[in-house]
Parts: C-alpha cells; structure tokens; sequence
C-alpha cells in the first residue's frame, strides 16, 4: 500500500463517520459510489478517475470564501489564498498547455464555453448594449437591455459540428443558450466516411460567415486538423473556437500535436478538467493574450464567483499531467481505444467511421436490432457502464438513438491495457448478441428488452477478473 492510500484509508474513514453524524445517508452514498465505481467497468468516455490528492484537495474551507473578480482585483477582501491557488493553477494549466493566458474560473465546460463566447463577443461585436454594460453586473440587466442583447446578438453567426455528427449542445444547439443567442449553420460529416469534409465545411463557411468556427467534439471519434480549421476561419474573417473539453488530455499528453494541437491554431480554447484530463470537475479558458482580459471578465459577466476548492484541485491535476508518467497515460488511453476498437470490429460491430484514432469509440448497434437505449441498459445490468448517442442520420433521435459511446481514459486510468480491451470488447459483443427487443403488438419494443439467461452473470463475473486485476485507488480500505 502506498503512503497515499494508507492515510487516504484513515483520513476517509474519519470525514464519513463525521459525515455520518450529520445525515449517515450521503455517508453511505459516498462509500456506495466509490463500491460502484470500483465494481464495473466504466466506459463512459467523458468519465475518469482524479487521484487521491486532487479529490482530497476538494474537500477544504477554501470551498467558504467568496472571490468574485481576478487574482489581485477581487469584490470581496481577504482573498490572497484564493489568489494563490488561482495563480497557480493558471500558472500550471498555461505551461502545460503553452498558452499565453490561461484562466480556471469555470464551474464547468458549459461555463468555459460561455466565457469564451462573451470573450469574442465582447472582442468583435460593435453593441452598443455590451459596451454600455461592461461597468455593470448581471443583476443590472434591465428587460429592454436583453431585447437589445439578444437584437445585436441574433445578428451573429456560429458554425459548429452538427450534433448527430458528434458535436456538442453548446456548439449552437436550441437546447442550449448558445442556440438562442446566434444564428446557426452546422458542419457534418462525409456520408460514407464519416469524417469531417474540410471542403465542405470551407464551402458553407463562405457562404454563412459566421462570426465564430467552433471546432471540437463530444462523440466523434477522430483527430481534428486545426491547421485547417484556422485557415477557413481566416478565410472567412471567423474567430476559431476550440472546445477541446473531451481530448484536453490527449493534448497535455502530447498525443496530439502539430496541426491536431489546437493551441497554436485557436484564437480561444475552451475545457473541462475532469474528462481525458483526469482532474477535478470543472472548466478553464486558453486564449491568446489579445483575449485575456475579455476572458477575464467571465466572472461575473457568465460565472458565479469562483470556488477555490476546486481551483485547488484544478492546480493539482494540472501539475499531475505536466509529469512523464501523465504523458505515458495520455499514449496508452490512445492505444487502448485502438484495441478496443479493433477488438469489436472483429466481432463483427459496425463503428461510426470504422474506427477510432482519439480515445472513443462509437458503436451503431442498430445492427444487433437495438436500439441505443436497450444496449446501453443491457451492458448496465452486464456491469458495463456506456452512454447512448445518437449517430449520423440516426433515425432513433436523441433519446432512444442507434448508437452507444464509449471511450478508455478511465479504464487506462485503473491500468488497463491492449489485451483487457480485447476482452471488453469481448464482454460488449457478448451482450449485444445475447439482447433482444421484447415484442409489442406495434412491434419490436424501444425501450424493452431481453437478455439470454445468464449472459449479464457471466459478463459481470468475468468483467470482476478483469476489475480485480486493475484495483481502482489501490490500498483505499473504507
Ligand atoms: N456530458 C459530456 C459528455 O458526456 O460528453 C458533454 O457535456
């Protein structure tokens, strides 16, 4: 046992019977989760694991101060332990990343993403209304000055990957903010291939001119060439945004680098922490130095005053992946993905694309007659954690969908590695075999299911060996 975990072991033993004496039921959901988490093979591919260091700088009263405003200029006194803990974790997240400006703020990658779309408004929109509210605070916002926001606002255009293609909701999708605020035309991806069609993508983006060129993922399976994307936003007068929050990891790493690096490309990068990144939940903000100090005004333009606790950790997961073991990490979630999905492309499951080269894998399980809800259920009552996804021109939609997602940054994370993938993919194929729609007089159920007797048992078992031999926070005893 390492030291880590033998005191990790007794300080967590002593919060939750403190914990306890308060509600013993979030006591026991807390120890549940981490027996959940330990006892299934999670493959959710926006999930990981923090180290014992980064969670226990979490739990601090640096969660009891208030900080709103920047290191130096803050609405509030007695901030210079926050202002540590932001200057150094902005110091780590800009040498690993080699950004000029790094700002780690954001609540979330919804929130850093809003951060940077007020960033480029605030840099190159003319609005009358914004200029005249930079003084002012959210609360100030009378109902005539959101009419003439959005007015100004609804002018603007972004160009983000279509959502069925594998972007994201706040790329310029209705059901969020960013969908309301600006026009919108997506990009998709090449029919038969799957992939993004710079030509394409260079065509409809002459035609709209959109202010901004958002260029990142949530469920598509490849690396992007941000060399090209910067060059049709140059073309087209665009703002390159880049919302790396699934592969900030595999960037850190340096498993993509050159034209896949989007630092050197991106006018603003947006991301998560906790992703491929293995840190604490949250978000942060790169940007050139010409948008720092619109990036610093997200609080409290966009963001609720900063949470110091979780600027720790964020400064502590961002030191961790400056290390050589972090990059060695980053190589073998990449190589993990590989054999996973080479694993069940042999077995005879249809991936989007046909593949992977980042570190998720979308599978089209509309092959096995299911759809993605039933095999996301199916692997759960296996002990396989996924999440459905819709896939391109998925005639299932957004909530049932065709499509599962899954990814390797965890599992890698727990020592996984080429030949356990195998077996996953092993165990995925097994379930999807063994599912079944349950009939109905209208036909074959979407939601419902069977599976053939005994498969979830065995799968579980076997995927309890593979678990076992790759012990999550070894030497943790709760
Ligand atoms: N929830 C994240 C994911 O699973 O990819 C994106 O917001």
């Amino acid at each position: 046992m390492t030291n880590t975990a033998a005191a990790a072991s007794a300080i967590y033993t002593q919060i939750l019977d403190v914990v306890s004496t308060v509600e013993p039921r979030v006591a026991e959901a807390i120890r549940s989760e981490l027996s959940d988490q330990r006892a299934s093979l999670k493959l959710i591919a926006s999930e990981n694991y923090a180290s014992l260091p980064t969670l226990m700088s979490m739990g601090t009263w640096l969660s009891d101060k208030y900080a709103e405003g920047t290191v130096g200029h803050r609405f509030y006194a007695g901030c210079q332990n926050i202002d540590t803990v932001e200057s150094v974790a902005a110091e780590h997240a800009k040498a690993l990343f080699g950004a000029e400006y790094a700002y780690v703020q954001p609540h979330s990658g919804i929130d850093a993403n809003l951060v940077a779309y007020w960033a480029i408004m605030n840099l190159r929109v003319e609005s009358p209304t914004l200029t005249r509210l930079q003084a002012a605070t959210v609360n100030d916002l009378s109902e005539s000055d959101w009419e003439a926001l959005r007015r100004e606002f609804n002018e603007q255009k972004v160009m983000g990957m279509s959502l069925d293609a594998g972007g994201h909701l706040t790329h310029g999708f209705r059901h969020n903010i960013s969908g309301k605020m600006f026009q919108q035309c997506s990009y998709g991806t090449n029919p038969e291939t799957g992939l993004i069609d710079y030509d394409a993508l260079r065509t409809s983006a002459r035609e709209f001119k959109p202010l901004i060129i958002v260029a990142g993922y949530s469920a598509y399976p490849r690396r992007v060439n941000f060399a090209k994307m910067r060059e049709i936003a140059d073309e087209v007068g665009a703002t390159l945004f880049v919302d790396m929050a699934h592969f900030a990891g595999l960037v850190a790493g340096k498993v993509f680098t050159g034209e896949e690096n989007p630092i050197p490309y991106a006018h603003i990068v947006a991301s998560t922490t906790h992703k491929s990144l293995r840190g604490p939940r949250g978000g942060f903000v790169l940007a050139t130095s010409e948008y720092a100090d619109s990036v610093n005004k997200g609080c409290p333009m966009v963001l609720g005053g900063p949470l110091g606790h979780m600027m720790a950790a964020k400064a502590l997961a961002f030191a961790e992946a400056r290390s050589e073991s972090f990059q060695t990490y980053a190589a073998q979630v990449a190589s993990n993905a590989q054999a996973l999905a080479e694993g069940l492309m042999k077995r005879g499951v249809r991936l989007v694309t046909g593949g992977t080269d980042n570190h998720l894998a979308l599978l089209d399980v509309s092959t096995f007659g299911l759809t993605g809800r039933q095999a996301e259920s199916a692997l759960l009552d296996s002990g396989v954690v996924t999440n459905r996804n819709s896939i391109p021109r998925d005639p299932h939609g957004a909530w049932y969908t065709s499509g599962v997602r899954i990814g390797t940054p965890a599992l890698t994370t727990r020592g996984f590695t080429e030949d356990d993938f195998d077996q996953v993919a092993e165990l995925i194929t097994e379930v999807l075999t063994n599912t079944t729609p349950t009939s109905t007089p209208k036909g074959p159920s979407k939601a419902k299911y069977v599976i053939t007797e005994g498969v979830a048992d065995r799968v579980r078992a076997r995927a309890g060996e593979l678990l076992d031999a790759c012990p999550l926070y070894p030497g943790l005893v709760l």
